[in-house]
């Protein structure tokens, strides 16, 4: 039995070799790969100002990401309702106002309602900036009574830094389930997106959630709607950077370790590829995407050029010194070739050829980058880098 086993398992090592699915972590074997325009149109045209990018080239790459990867984020729905569900003025100790809302939206006479829990600090007694947190980890790691402080979401430092604290549980949208996700927003409000090759499914399901979350903020005037700032870890950090692709309402974006097509370059075989992410997770994406395993350098984009959505505004991208599996070094590649978009508006961000090294953080005007030690998680550390971030770009508008 014992031997039969090892037979097997050696089977399908070697299978899975022959399948292309062993994973390269050999930097002298990730191999060329030439990376997509980001400064050419669709049809020839290059592009110099940030005019032409903003109404030539912009509006380009993203229905890219929408038709090859991410699918659509519909935006059309009949009514919107926000109702605050509880309050405690003297939340933590009397130091922050705890706030439940329960955001609901309607199309075509069905109603989904996504729970957004959120502290602002008392000490502050203007509109705070916000931070919002898409999260797939479940409402245990946002526990609003501070039994359970997890370092996930470590409200109390956010709230002393004079920061409100934000986030949703993305079971509420589209659950992190192969088979359930349909159950949120798809079969409710967009069961036609289901249809589509192009269509919306979870990871672009989680970015309109977080956008109905400021289409809340916009109306509490304990926040200032123009300091959104979007976090997201993993599977949560590819939704942020989406989501602050496409909505401009969110000032910075913040992905951590969002790894294989989140901020790392998909056409360099490290870590995770296309493949193993589609065969794993294939309710994230749009199913156009499954095209592109094995094939990478057949896709229209690369993840530079989503990072290169979000200019102007800010983007942080954040990594784990052991997280191979994330590539840490195609998510700094994919910060740095977003470089030239953030150039055209004259912001100067010029990152080093080498990556920093472990825990050393960069800060630049629009840009900022860390590859914290240890595994894949976020932490209070990382977390105390995106408030100094936060800080320094805040304090320069
Ligand atoms: C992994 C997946 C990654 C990442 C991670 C996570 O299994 O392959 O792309 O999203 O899950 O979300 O923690």
């Amino acid at each position: 039995m014992k031997k039969q086993k090892i037979i097997s398992l050696i089977l399908i090592f070697f299978f899975s070799l022959q399948m292309g699915y062993a994973q390269n972590y050999d930097e002298s074997k990730v191999g060329e790969y030439q990376l997509p325009e980001l400064l050419v149109t669709e049809s020839g045209q290059t592009i110099s100002t940030s005019e032409h990018w903003e109404t030539l080239r912009r509006p380009e790459i993203l229905k890219l990401f929408e038709n090859h990867v991410y699918g659509q984020v519909p935006k059309d729905f009949d009514d919107i309702k926000f109702k605050i569900t509880k309050q405690d003025k003297k939340a933590m100790d009397g130091k922050a106002t705890l706030k439940e809302v329960a955001i609901s939206v309607t199309r075509n006479n069905k109603s989904v309602t996504i729970n957004l829990l959120m502290f602002t600090p008392n000490k502050v007694k203007k509109p705070v900036p916000m931070f919002l947190v898409i999260n797939h980890r479940g409402l245990k790691t946002m526990d609003v009574t501070r039994q359970n402080k997890d370092g996930f979401w470590p409200a109390e430092k956010v709230i002393e830094a004079g920061y409100g604290i934000s986030g949703f549980d993305v079971i509420d949208v589209s659950p992190d389930d192969k088979v359930k996700f349909t159950e949120g927003i798809l079969n409710q409000l967009y069961p036609e997106q289901l249809k589509m090759d192009n269509g919306m499914r979870g990871l672009g399901a989680w970015a309109w959630g977080a956008a109905r979350a400021i289409d809340y903020f916009e109306k509490d005037k304990s926040v200032d709607a123009t300091k959104i700032i979007s976090v997201g870890h993993s599977r949560g950090g590819k939704s942020s950077l989406w989501f602050g692709a496409q909505d401009e309402r969110v000032a910075i974006t913040i992905s951590n370790e969002s790894g294989n097509s989140g901020a790392s370059l998909s056409r360099r075989n490290f870590g995770e590829t296309v493949d193993r992410i589609t065969t794993n997770f294939p309710y994230w994406f749009c199913p156009n995407y499954r095209q592109y395993a094995n094939n990478e350098d057949n896709l229209p984009v690369d993840q530079h050029m989503l990072i290169a959505l979000i200019a102007p505004r800010a983007v942080y991208v954040a990594s784990a010194a052991e997280d191979l599996w994330a590539d840490p070094k195609g998510q700094y590649l994919g910060l740095k070739e977003a470089q030239p978009v953030f150039k055209l508006y004259g912001i100067e961000t010029d990152l080093h050829e080498e990556m920093p090294i472990v825990n050393e953080q960069v800060i630049l005007k629009h840009m900022g980058f860390h590859n914290r030690e240890g595994k894949h998680n976020m932490t209070p550390y990382d977390w105390q880098q995106f408030i100094k971030f936060a800080d320094a770009y805040f304090k320069k508008q």
